[in-house]
């Protein structure tokens, strides 16, 4: 590949496509700063690559992105692109700093920090190299506000492919998000392999919400994908949701139930907050709770691990919470729970996920809790892209939750918050069609709200880059919302 700086050009060098991708108008999530510089970048042919062996999971991103658009990697290019991982601690665990003048020069102190170079670069390129692509001369030098970036996957209502899984991570990663929540159990399907209880798969896994799919993932399935994940700078945090939302379980294992609960069918309904694990048998149910945690922290490295605790009214809910945690903790991980669990007396370290708009957290944040942020009303993105959009929930606002309104949500205000997650429940989304749909482009919004300072973002600006970003989601496959806002329709 031929890179030459604009004033070296020959007038017998090829043509280059005449959109010049203008830097500020297409990165997403807004990098920190953002340097133009006179002058720009001709590619065309191939690149030489200098790639630090260090730096795996960026060298195979860089691999495939230029693979990806027909931009051939030959050693004997005249111009490089150059991925090195740098010591300068102003970049902090995921900053990079990306540099196109004579060459691409991306550098970092953390694979990870490479892998979202890779990724602001990709944002940069066309999707389709033909004859050849001219490249501002810029600095970014960029590293995220938050360090918790996420999406929550119900992956129990309704079941979600390994292979979507896969490809949701891929589409996550271009945007920067970092944690992909899988709540992998609920009443209508529990979708996690437990070796010592067979039957939660045999049994559990085979149901689903009416109209939607059952399935479950066994423990090689999910290995797979934690190591995927971890490839594109993502942890996978698994959730259990217990003591409540366990039909499943209860229908299962009859004995995790109390005596006189009658109906222990399993569940297809919409219905939340009737199920419970019987406390008042502890004999039976934490040796449950400690194999099955056993088992999922044996399969995810995640320092955290969630055991839900949402709606569940019980005398005896936040003595399991406190249980719970302990347990989480004694196995050397941090327990995070839904905000309900906040009850319950736990050690500082426990995290609560904040969903309910109008909860109360503040007890929490006083005893220093950290919290990821889900406010329904704007990260529950089961809600619709617009008012009315069928096959919606609007429990929570009945406008639904727009582009703009993920993109107005304002973190700051929560001081111990880690981060953010969009929330994508299954009730209703019973295909990867309607999963993308509900997913994108509301997803590269939270993924802005996450990564860049409210005070330094705006919509406006936003709408301007996304939209220009149309192309690559496209190139992706995704099957995202035609947004009007985006002039998408
Ligand atoms: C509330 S959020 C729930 C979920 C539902 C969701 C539907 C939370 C902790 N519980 O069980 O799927 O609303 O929007």
């Amino acid at each position: 590949l031929v890179l030459a700086s604009v004033g070296c050009s020959s007038p017998s060098a090829p043509a280059v496509a005449a959109d010049t991708p203008t830097a500020s108008t297409r990165i997403v999530p807004l990098p920190q700063s953002l340097d133009m510089r006179s002058g720009e970048l001709r590619l065309s042919g191939a690149v030489r690559l200098e790639m630090d062996a260090d730096a795996p999971h960026a060298r195979r991103a860089l691999e495939e992105a230029l693979a990806g658009i027909g931009i051939a990697i030959d050693d004997a290019a005249p111009t490089d692109v150059r991925l090195q991982r740098v010591d300068d601690a102003a970049l902090g665990e995921e900053g990079y700093r990306l540099v196109v003048a004579e060459r691409i020069e991306l550098s970092a102190r953390t694979d990870i920090g490479l892998l979202h170079a890779v990724q602001s670069l990709r944002q940069l390129l066309p999707v389709q190299v033909q004859g050849g692509v001219r490249l501002p001369h810029l600095e970014i030098v960029d590293a995220p506000a938050y360090p918790w970036r996420g999406l929550s996957l119900d992956v129990a209502r309704s079941f979600l492919s390994v292979d979507y899984l896969e490809k949701t991570i891929d589409r996550m990663a271009f945007f920067k998000l970092n944690r992909l929540h899988l709540h992998l159990t609920d009443d209508q399907g529990w979708r996690i392999e437990i070796k010592a209880y067979p039957k939660l798969t045999d049994i559990g896994g085979a149901s689903a919400v009416e109209g939607g799919r059952s399935g479950f993932y066994t423990q090689d399935e999910l290995r797979h994908l934690v190591a995927y994940a971890q490839a594109r700078g993502i942890t996978i945090v698994p959730e259990v949701d217990l003591p409540g939302h366990t039909q499943a379980a209860l229908a299962s294992y009859n004995e995790l139930a109390c005596d006189d609960v009658e109906n222990l069918a399993p569940y297809s309904g919409l219905e939340v907050g009737f199920s419970v694990l019987c406390l008042d048998k502890p004999d039976v149910v934490y040796p449950f709770v400690r194999a099955v945690l056993e088992e999922v922290l044996a399969i995810f490295p995640s320092q955290e691990i969630h055991v839900g605790g949402d709606e569940i009214d019980h005398p005896l809910y936040a003595d399991f919470v406190s249980r719970a945690a302990a347990m989480v903790e004694g196995m050397g991980r941090t327990a995070i729970f839904w905000e309900e669990g906040s009850v319950a007396v736990t050690g500082p370290n426990v995290i609560y996920q904040f969903w309910n708009d109008g909860y109360d957290i503040s007890a929490a944040v006083e005893r220093g809790h950290p919290l990821i942020l889900s406010p329904c009303s704007y990260l529950y993105i089961d809600h619709g892209n617009y008012a009315g959009q069928p096959q919606t929930y609007d429990w929570c606002r009945k406008e639904g939750v727009p582009l703009a309104r993920v993109y107005g949500f304002d973190p700051t205000p929560f001081k111990t918050a880690l981060g953010i997650e969009a929330a994508l429940w299954t009730e209703l989304v019973h295909t990867d069609e309607a999963a993308d749909n509900r997913l994108w482009p509301r997803l590269a919004a939270a993924a802005e709200v996450a990564w860049s300072p409210a005070d330094q973002r705006g919509y406006e600006g936003f709408v301007q880059r996304m939209g220009a970003l149309r192309a690559h989601l496209d190139a992706m496959g995704i099957r995202y919302h035609r947004e009007q806002d985006l002039g998408w329709d």
